[in-house]
C-alpha cells in the first residue's frame, strides 16, 4: 500500500521533503499540498514535476479523505495549530522543528496525543538519524572516552534573512542542539546562561549574532554552544565531547582534499539541505515505515516538549543575562519505550 501524504508549506524544506518522498524514498507519495502562497505551491509542484492537489488551507489538506498522513513544513508559528488539527483528525503527523514556539504549546500537543491514546506525532529532529552523530553516540555509550565531562559545540549558518530575530537563534536554530545533545548524553539540562560576544557587522538591528549558550546538565556536564548564523564562510556543525579518558569529535562531512594554487584544502558545505541530506532521508523513511507498521518510534512530541522547555529557559536567559533554571517535568509513561 502506498502511503498518501499531504504537505503543508512548500518552502525550502517542504520542497526538499516532497522531492525525497516522491523520488527517493519507498512506499509513499505526496497527493496534496497547501501553502499560504498558493501560486508558489503550484510553481513548486511544476518545478518538481509532481501531480498533487493544491489546497488554499492546511486544514483542507489534513481533512482530505485522500490524505493518510501529514507533513508540516510551514513557518514555525503554524506548527502547533496544524499538529493539533492532525491529531484531532486522527492522522499521523511529521512536524518540522520546533514542535511549537513554547513549551506551553508543545504541552498542548502532548496532552492531545495522550488523550487520543496512541502516538501520532514525529518531530523533524533529524540529527539522531545522522551517521556522524550516531557514531559519536556509540563511542560514548561504548565507554571509549570514559564519562563525558564537557561538550564544545558550534552551530554556524552562512547567513540568514532580515526576518530572523535574536529569539530565533534559540527556537529555530539551537533547538537542534537542545534535542540532539539530550539524546547524545542521555541527560537533561539543569541551568542555562546566554552570553553575547561582540556583534558581527554582517547582522541587522533585530538579530544579536553570535551568541554563546552555556549549560549545566543534571549529571554536571558543562556544555558550550556557539550560535553564529552570519558566519559568512559556510554551514558548519561542530560537536566535541571531552571525556575522562579521551576526546571524541563529530566527523566532518567527507570532501575531496585539493592541492591547488599553492594551497591545501577541503570544500565546506554552505547549506543544511546538503549537510544533513542523508539524515532527512532516513528520518522520513522511518516515519513512512512506522506509520505503515502502526507504531511511531522517532523523536516524539515529548522530545519536542523537552527541547522547548530548554528553549524557554534560554529565551529567559537571553533577556536576564542571569543563569536560569531548566525545569523539566517527569516523562509520562505514555512516552516510555
Ligand atoms: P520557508 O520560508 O522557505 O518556507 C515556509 C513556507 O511556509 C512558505 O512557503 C510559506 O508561504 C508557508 N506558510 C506559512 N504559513 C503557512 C500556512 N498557514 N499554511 C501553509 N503554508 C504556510 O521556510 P523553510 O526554510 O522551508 O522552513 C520551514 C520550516 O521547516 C520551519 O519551521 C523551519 O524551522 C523548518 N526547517 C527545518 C530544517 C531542519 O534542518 N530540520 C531546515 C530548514 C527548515
Ligand atoms: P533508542 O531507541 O534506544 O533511544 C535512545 C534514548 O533517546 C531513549 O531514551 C529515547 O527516549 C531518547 N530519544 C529518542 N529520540 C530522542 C530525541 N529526538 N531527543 C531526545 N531524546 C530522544 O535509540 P536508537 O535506536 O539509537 O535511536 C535514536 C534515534 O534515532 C531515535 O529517534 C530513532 O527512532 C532513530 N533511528 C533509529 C534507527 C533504527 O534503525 N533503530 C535508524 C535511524 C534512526
Ligand atoms: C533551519 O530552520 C534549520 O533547521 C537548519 O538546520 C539550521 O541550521 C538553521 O539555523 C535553521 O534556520
Amino acid at each position: 500500500m502506498t502511503l498518501k501524504l499531504g504537505v503543508i508549506g512548500t518552502g525550502a524544506i517542504g520542497q526538499e521533503h516532497i522531492r525525497r518522498c516522491n523520488n527517493v524514498l519507498q512506499g509513499a507519495k505526496v497527493v496534496a499540498v497547501s501553502d499560504i502562497n498558493v501560486e508558489g505551491a503550484r510553481a513548486a509542484l511544476q518545478r518538481l514535476n509532481i501531480d498533487a492537489e493544491v489546497y488554499q488551507d492546511g486544514h483542507q489538506v489534513i481533512n482530505s479523505p485522500e490524505v493518510d498522513a501529514v507533513l508540516v513544513t510551514s513557518w514555525d508559528p503554524t506548527h502547533e495549530e496544524f499538529t493539533l488539527a492532525a491529531i484531532a483528525a486522527g492522522k499521523p503527523v511529521f512536524c518540522e522543528k520546533p514542535l511549537a514556539l513554547s513549551a506551553e504549546g508543545c504541552r498542548r500537543i502532548v496532552d492531545a496525543e495522550i488523550k487520543h491514546g496512541k502516538r501520532l506525532v514525529q518531530v523533524g529532529f533529524m540529527r539522531p538519524y545522522d551517521a556522524g552523530y550516531r557514531a559519536l553516540k556509540k563511542v560514548i555509550t561504548d565507554g571509549e572516552i570514559g564519562e563525558p565531562l564537557m561538550l564544545h559545540c558550534a552551530h554556524r549558518n552562512q547567513s540568514v534573512g532580515e526576518n530572523y530575530t535574536t529569539d530565533m537563534a534559540i527556537t529555530n536554530t539551537l533547538i537542534h542542539e537542545l534535542d540532539v545533545l539530550r539524546w547524545l548524553t542521555e541527560d537533561d539540562y539543569k541551568t542555562v546562561q546566554v552570553v553575547f560576544p561582540r556583534v558581527t557587522s554582517k547582522t541587522h538591528a533585530k538579530l544579536k549574532d553570535p551568541q554563546i549558550v552555556l549549560f549545566e546538565t543534571q549529571k554536571g556536564i558543562r556544555i558550550d554552544v556557539e550560535i553564529f548564523v552570519n558566519c559568512a564562510y559556510g554551514y558548519d556543525i561542530q560537536c566535541e565531547v571531552v571525556g575522562e579518558e579521551g576526546i571524541a569529535k563529530l566527523p566532518e562531512p567527507s570532501a575531496i582534499q585539493m592541492r591547488k594554487n599553492a594551497r591545501l584544502g577541503n570544500a565546506i558545505l554552505t547549506d543544511w539541505k546538503d549537510r544533513f541530506i542523508e539524515a532527512y532521508d532516513v528520518e522520513l523513511q522511518a516515519f513512512i515505515n512506522d506509520v505503515k507498521a502502526g507504531q511511531l518510534t522517532g523523536p516524539s512530541a515529548w522530545d519536542g516538549f523537552a527541547a522547548s522547555v530548554a528553549a524557554d529557559a534560554c529565551l529567559k536567559a537571553q533577556n536576564s543575562g542571569a543563569i536560569e533554571a531548566v525545569e523539566m517535568p517527569p516523562r509520562p509513561t505514555f512516552y516510555n519505550k
